[in-house]
């Protein structure tokens, strides 16, 4: 069996679980020889057999195209890795990257967590048996709900979360597109969390990317969870880009319930009092500032995949069960996302 520490050399290896979009754009980005992908459990026993590391056949690598287009400051690093086109003036890249499957976690300094929400208690609890008590864990989820169930789950691990506004997605399986640069906050979810913060950052930022350290990380990813329970629905439901969400009759005779509703929620829950009127703001910016994009929940939608209105809209409804406040409107676009 191959090692992380056999195959990076060092014994300094990130590993990523989840290679979806999202985990494929850190891997990516991060220096070459320290990444690799955990596969899934079921794909595990493929790559569980004595292999020399000069004889590792293509299957154990994981291939594809990076495509950035972003502002020329963030041109790409590349770091040895094979760059097949590059603009120095739109910043525009394709890069080749390879990365190998690791069949273990013994060795590894970081976990990244990039699976969905749904999937995420599973797909950590095939792992984490096998990896060292102190290494940190960073979750990468939207919405919320999978955060606490992991940090409950294991209070004794330094687990972190990250709140990001990156954006990727995958027009075929074999190409990357890094589609909007963002920033991304991380911060400390269970007690021994606090101390990796800011190596964690550290490591993060040697993407090039914008990366914050977060003391208030739940405040922040619910922040996020504002933003995307008052558009990602609405936009499943019309199958729209977000910025048409904004004139039609469904959006306009619901975002005020729905605005009072998480108003109360999140002075129930973070003792933030926020007014309606400035949820419903927030809202309307981004949707605004990204009006032609498609949010990830049509995307989940039009692609067939499970979606994540449990842990948006749907979490919401629970938080409201637990303090007793109604939500009507919550409940409502959850049960018809559902049945999408
Ligand atoms: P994705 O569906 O592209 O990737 C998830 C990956 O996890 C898939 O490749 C899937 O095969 C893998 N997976 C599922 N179960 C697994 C298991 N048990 N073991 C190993 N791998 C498993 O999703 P994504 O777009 O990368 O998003 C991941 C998370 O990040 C979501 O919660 C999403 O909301 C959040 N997020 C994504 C973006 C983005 O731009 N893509 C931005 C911000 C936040
Ligand atoms: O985060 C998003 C998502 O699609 O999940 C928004 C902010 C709605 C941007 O598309």
């Amino acid at each position: 069996m191959v090692s992380a520490d056999e195959r990076s050399g060092s014994g300094r290896v990130i590993a990523i679980l989840g290679a979806g979009s999202l985990g494929r754009l850190w891997a990516a980005l991060l220096p070459s020889g320290h990444c690799g992908f955990l596969p899934r459990p079921e794909h595990a026993s493929r790559f569980m057999r004595s292999i020399s590391r000069q004889d590792l056949p293509p299957e154990t690598r994981c291939e594809y195209v990076l495509v950035r287009s972003v502002p020329p400051s963030m041109a790409p690093q590349g770091f040895g890795r094979e760059i097949l086109t590059a603009s120095p003036v739109s910043g525009d890249a394709r890069i080749h990257v390879s990365l190998p499957w690791l069949e273990s976690t013994e060795s590894i300094e970081l976990l990244l967590v990039t699976t969905k929400a749904g999937d995420t208690l599973k797909a950590l609890g095939s792992w984490l048996q096998h990896t060292p008590i102190g290494t940190p864990i960073v979750l990468f989820q939207n919405g919320l709900g999978s955060q606490q169930a992991v940090a409950e789950r294991w209070p004794e691990r330094p687990i972190l979360a990250a709140s990001t506004t990156e954006g990727a997605n995958r027009p075929s399986p074999e190409v990357l597109v890094h589609a909007g640069a963002g920033d991304t906050w991380v911060g400390a979810l269970t007690a021994s969390a606090v101390y990796h913060t800011a190596s964690v950052v550290q490591q993060l930022a040697e993407t090039g990317l914008q990366i914050h350290a977060e003391e208030s990380i739940l405040q922040r990813l619910w922040q996020k969870l504002v933003v995307n329970a008052g558009i990602n629905p609405f936009t499943a439901l019309l199958d729209c880009p977000n910025g048409d969400i904004l004139n039609s009759p469904l959006y306009q005779q619901n975002i005020d319930g729905l605005c009072s509703e998480i108003s109360v929620l999140l002075e129930a829950e973070t003792s933030e009092a926020i007014a309606p009127e400035v949820l419903r703001e927030r809202i309307e910016t981004v949707a605004r500032n990204t009006a032609s994009n498609t949010s990830s929940m049509r995307a989940d939608v039009l692609a067939g995949r499970k979606t994540e209105i449990d842990y948006i809209n749907g979490y919401l409804v629970q938080c409201g069960k637990r303090h007793g406040i109604a939500t009507p409107v919550n409940q409502m676009l959850t049960e018809r996302v559902k049945g999408l």
